[in-house]
């Protein structure tokens, strides 16, 4: 039996190691998802074609293989506008494969057509729309285009004759693209090297790239060389476990943060951005040292975003690149004799620190306090998030997920639920606010399907928390930011799973407990006061 035009796409998705795909078919889709399943690719039923990509990502984390996701044309294509434009700020490599009508259907029926590639082009690394002759070929390129430099997306269009057709492989095949090397020997990396061995005063500031490069523990290494105090963004929490005495945590979002960090930054003789992608980062880090400030930039590709100047900048490998520079210090570097970034780190710990009366500092505390150091945590976006992504302590990298660059909401619980289907034996927990998890609701239902005991944990304000908290600030009136309370127990429990109300830490304790022993999912439904973050962040 010959193969048809899916069969090969398939073929070629499960040889780059995909084991799974996520979406909501439709007529256009349907060879497809025949064909993934013949080659062992799961497809998985989601309710939204959104939450199907963000669980995509999810398997990614956990198993480095591109996330793959599919939706049907028309409805299907543009209600996933959200994720992939997700993937294309977030640096996710996402494989979205699409149905559409054959290019002389297109002329004359119109019934849910327009123009997919049109659509989607600005927020995709590229889009492809393959032919009977390189329905193979143009995977290959895609797989290749996800992955290399800065992660991204890439949309696979595919005409129902092409997913149906019959034809043979075609020949050519795109082999994976060369591996980042880091700086080459010369000038450069010389005065770059000169400049380190010269700083008194360095610090580091790594980001999305290090994660994606896996530079974690040559940045660990390197930072030790240096003493040199280590800044991520949120994305590259638990690089160097942030129990280390040179982590200083997370920035990006909480200007609590900035304030005790932007004054040490200032002190700095020296900065090295490790794979640092400024993407994540708000106002407070627009040019948030002088021009003159020397600077070292490793970074994946070269960037043109005009957040911030360097004066050193070297494109590739960033564990390459640290390693490199260095390779050429003295043994025995002295650095920050004064004692300042311990300084830093204890005025951070003692800024957020959880309170003492019930809120969402001691939801948080609580939480780490009792999960295991291996947990996965997931967070929405919205005011808890900025306060749980400060407070969180990450032991490894990937192990807090969330969408810090286009910053969307929904994207929590499909994270989770994505990460802990490829990693059974991993807690995982979601970090939600009552807006977010109104948001995607119907996400609690395929939790039920697939049996994932995923824990949500749900901050309940009955608002619209990091909006009001701009809204007051700026002192406009309440308009569209407070909303009613849901039962999300209730709702959890017609859904298939387990929830409850929580009021107190030792409560909290007891049911997060119990959710990790516990063979479907939890929503632990934490009640707290509007404006219950006014001050934390
Ligand atoms: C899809 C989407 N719509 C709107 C926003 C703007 N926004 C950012 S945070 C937020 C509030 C979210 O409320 P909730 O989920 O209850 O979290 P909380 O701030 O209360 O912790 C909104 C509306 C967004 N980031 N994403
Ligand atoms: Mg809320």
């Amino acid at each position: 039996m010959g193969m048809n035009g899916a069969d090969r796409i398939a073929r070629r998705l499960a040889a780059a190691g995909i084991t799974r795909a996520f979406g909501i078919p439709g007529g256009e889709v349907l060879a497809l998802v025949e064909a993934l399943n013949a080659a062992g690719i799961e497809t998985i039923l989601t309710k939204h074609e959104n939450a199907a990509g963000f669980m995509a990502e999810g398997v990614w984390h956990a198993t480095g293989a591109p996330g793959l996701f599919y939706a049907t044309l028309g409805p299907g294509v543009a209600n996933a506008v959200n994720v992939v434009a997700n993937a294309m700020q977030d640096r996710v490599p996402l494989i979205f494969l699409t149905g559409c009508v054959d290019a002389a259907d297109a002329e004359t029926y119109t019934h849910q057509v327009f123009d997919h590639q049109a659509l989607l082009r600005p927020i995709v690394k590229a889009s492809f729309k393959a032919t009977i002759a390189t329905a193979d070929l143009v995977i290959d390129k895609a797989l290749a285009v996800a992955m290399s430099g800065r992660p991204g997306p890439v949309h696979v269009d595919v005409p129902i004759s092409v997913a149906e057709g019959q034809a043979a492989d075609s020949e050519l095949v795109i082999s994976n693209l060369a591996a980042a090397s880091g700086p080459a020997d010369g000038q450069a990396l010389d005065a770059a090297r000169k400049l380190l061995a010269e700083a008194r005063r360095p610090l580091v500031i790594a980001g999305v790239d290090a994660v994606n490069q896996n530079a974690g523990a040559a940045l660990q290494a390197f930072c030790e060389t240096c003493s040199a105090p280590l800044i991520t963004t949120y994305k590259g929490k638990g690089l160097m476990p942030e129990t280390h005495a040179l982590s200083l945590g997370a920035a990006g979002l909480s200007p609590k943060a900035d304030k005790l960090l932007l004054p040490l930054i200032e002190q700095a003789d020296l900065i090295v951005l490790a794979g640092y992608d400024p993407i994540e980062m708000r106002v407070n880090w627009r040019n948030p040292w002088p021009s003159d400030k020397p600077v070292i930039d490793l970074v994946a590709e070269a960037l043109p975003h005009g957040m911030h100047s360097v004066t050193h900048q070297f494109v590739g490998d960033v564990a390459v690149g640290l390693n490199r520079l260095a390779a050429g210090l003295p043994r025995a570097h002295v650095a920050w004799t004064d004692g300042a970034p311990a300084r830093t780190r204890t005025a951070l710990a003692a800024a957020f620190a959880a309170p003492d009366q019930w809120g969402p500092g001691l939801v948080f505390q609580a939480l780490r306090d009792v999960l295991p150091t291996t947990t996965v945590a997931t967070a929405d976006s919205g005011a808890h998030r900025i306060l749980v992504s400060q407070m969180w302590t990450s032991h490894s990298p990937r192990a807090m997920l969330q969408s810090s660059a286009l910053c969307t909401m929904g994207c929590a619980v499909p994270l989770a639920m994505g990460y802990k289907l490829a990693a059974p034996q991993t807690p995982v927990i979601a970090f939600v606010g009552d807006a977010g998890l109104e948001m995607g609701l119907g996400e609690l239902a395929t939790l039920r399907d697939l049996k994932l005991p995923v824990i949500i944990c749900v901050l309940v304000d009955q608002s619209l928390a990091l909006i009001e908290l701009k809204q007051r600030a700026t002192q406009r009136p309440n308009a569209a930011v407070d909303f009613g309370a849901t039962d999300f127990p209730a709702v959890a429990r017609a859904m298939g799973g387990h929830g409850v109300w929580i009021d107190d830490a030792a409560a909290l304790k007891r049911e997060a407990h119990a959710a990790l022993g516990r063979d479907t999912f939890t929503v632990l439904a934490c009640r707290i006061s509007r404006r219950a973050y006014d001050g934390a962040f």
